[in-house]
């Protein structure tokens, strides 16, 4: 069964950026399981802001899970990534995203690595920047299964990364690695600008993608933008995905707004047997 999330950031220096929930650990869980969601997806600054035990005492009081926890504060507040050319800094960037892993780990749930990935250009030449990459994401990933978690890595539109924009490309990366643990991020913002086709980029990554990013074209609430959904749900069902879309979209009109139509949508879409007898 396809499990539904909702993003929840800790973080200030990202105001604007597309999080739905804003307002605190506690009042996040609260939120998310009065609209009916699954679980909450954490960006939060560091592992040392809200301790696990508090966190899951947050989670338990409010009967939600947790999906997966972000590792972007790296980049957004330490201006961290793992293609930096000063190698101090590279070391720094990994080490942040393993202090994310082990903190996730101990709730059960993996780290995502979005804009810590970094890009290539200046000093840096294309080969090189994989070749760090690789090197973070074998290192990274092996972390991550000895706790037990995958780690998730998620290609970004052109804007944001120019090292893997799409799911093939990302597969691509997955295949080069020494380690099985580094699954996909498939967010259908990013494929809306990068891939020809959504659906079946979707479909192609079968087996490969561990985690979704499920919004529409403009990054608002599903639903609310231009893509074709009902394909893009249909390949992930098609493909058997069985773990979380999550909505990491702009709080637009409101964060309540954008979490029911977020909610509406993935009900609309991910439709779950109703309870018989
Ligand atoms: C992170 O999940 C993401 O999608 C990026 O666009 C954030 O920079
Ligand atoms: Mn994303």
């Amino acid at each position: 069964m396809i499990k539904t999330a909702i993003t929840l950031s800790l973080v200030e220096e990202a105001r604007g950026g597309p999080f739905v929930l804003w307002d605190g650990v506690e009042s996040g869980c609260k939120t998310a399981a009065r609209l009916g969601y699954d679980a909450i997806e954490l960006f939060a600054p560091g592992p040392d802001v809200v301790s696990v035990d508090s966190l899951k005492a947050s989670l338990d009081r409010n009967q939600i899970d947790i999906a997966a926890v972000g590792t972007g504060a790296g980049m957004v507040i330490h201006k961290l990534n793992l293609c930096d050319p000063d190698s101090s800094r590279r070391d720094e960037a990994t080490r942040f995203i393993e202090s994310m892993i082990r903190y996730g780990a101990q709730l059960g749930v993996p780290a995502i690595i979005g804009s810590m990935q970094g890009r290539w250009g200046g000093d840096v030449s294309r080969e090189q920047a994989f070749d760090w990459l690789r090197s973070s994401l074998n290192d990274l990933g092996r972390i991550a299964g000895n706790e037990g978690v995958p780690l998730i890595y998620e290609p970004l539109n052109r804007y944001e990364t120019n090292l893997c924009n799409t799911v093939a490309e990302g597969v691509d990366l997955c295949q080069s690695l020494e380690t099985d643990h580094v699954k996909l991020l498939a967010d259908v913002f990013h494929m809306g600008i990068e891939e020809a086709d959504p659906a079946a980029a979707m479909a192609s990554g079968k087996g490969w993608i561990g985690h979704v990013h499920f919004v529409d074209s403009n990054r608002k609430a599903a639903g609310m933008g231009h893509l074709n959904l009902g394909t893009i749900a249909q390949a992930l069902i098609d493909s058997d995905y069985d773990q979380f879309v999550s909505a990491e979209c702009f709080p637009t009109p409101d964060s309540e707004t954008a979490a029911r139509n977020t909610i509406k949508a993935y009900q609309r879409l991910f439709p779950r047997p109703t309870k018989t007898g």
